[in-house]
């Protein structure tokens, strides 16, 4: 195997794509092994050897090797800082940290809900609990909706924090969650992130 950055993916994994976003918005060499989660590659012992939760993304930088899809882009930023993908301001960068946590967090049970339901077979699904959870995972939306008053991006320039959570809010566009009419800032922002090459290389 080459000495380039090794991204251990699953090609759909919201958790792998955040990575690969950052890896191409930092024009990085890297090359993807795939691990089939279907076939439970993730749970093989070699696998588990470098990620005990047994979960994609694996990164592997020559000796270092990391999971955690936003402690790998932590990485990414501190070894590869140019172009820079957080501000210089501690305050600034500790604002983005707590809003990145906000949106994979403060939205993961009404986010795991809709899944839930859209991995269903259409005519099975639950219309009451899927709008019911709809509802929610758009009302905390809100104070991402919030920052982008005035701005392009969720910080300003492009971020971490907008790496962070395109592929969950992609995901909800092909589920048709969004876009949503109270959250016209987020749809904007969100035709702006798929105009980016390093979105478009998602595929
Ligand atoms: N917190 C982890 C979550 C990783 C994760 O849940 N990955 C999913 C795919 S998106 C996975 O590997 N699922 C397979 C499994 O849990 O067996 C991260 O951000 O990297």
């Amino acid at each position: 195997m080459s000495d380039a950055i090794r991204l251990y993916e699953f090609a759909t994994s919201p958790n792998c794509q955040r990575v690969k976003v950052v890896l191409e918005e930092k024009g990085l060499a890297y090359e993807t092994v795939p691990v089939d989660l279907r076939k439970k590659e993730q749970k093989d012992p070699e696998y588990l050897a470098m990620n005990p939760h047994g979960k994609v993304p694996v990164l592997v930088d020559g000796d270092t090797v990391l999971y955690e899809s936003c402690i790998i882009n932590e990485y990414l930023e501190e070894r590869y800082p140019n172009p820079s993908l957080l501000p210089a301001d501690p305050s600034a960068r500790a604002r983005i940290r707590i809003l990145i946590d906000y949106g994979i967090t403060h939205t993961n049970d009404s986010h795991q809900a809709i899944r839930a339901e859209m991995m269903k077979p259409e005519g099975e699904r639950d219309a009451d609990a899927l709008a019911a959870a709809k509802a929610r995972f758009l009302e905390e939306l809100q104070p991402l909706e919030r920052e982008l008053e005035g701005r392009d991006y969720m910080a300003g320039d492009f971020s971490l924090l907008d790496a962070a959570h395109l592929p969950r809010i992609m995901r909800h566009v092909q589920w048709g969650v969004l876009p949503d009419p109270s959250l016209p800032r987020l749809d904007a922002w969100y035709q702006r992130m798929t105009a980016r090459p390093s979105v478009r290389a998602l595929g």
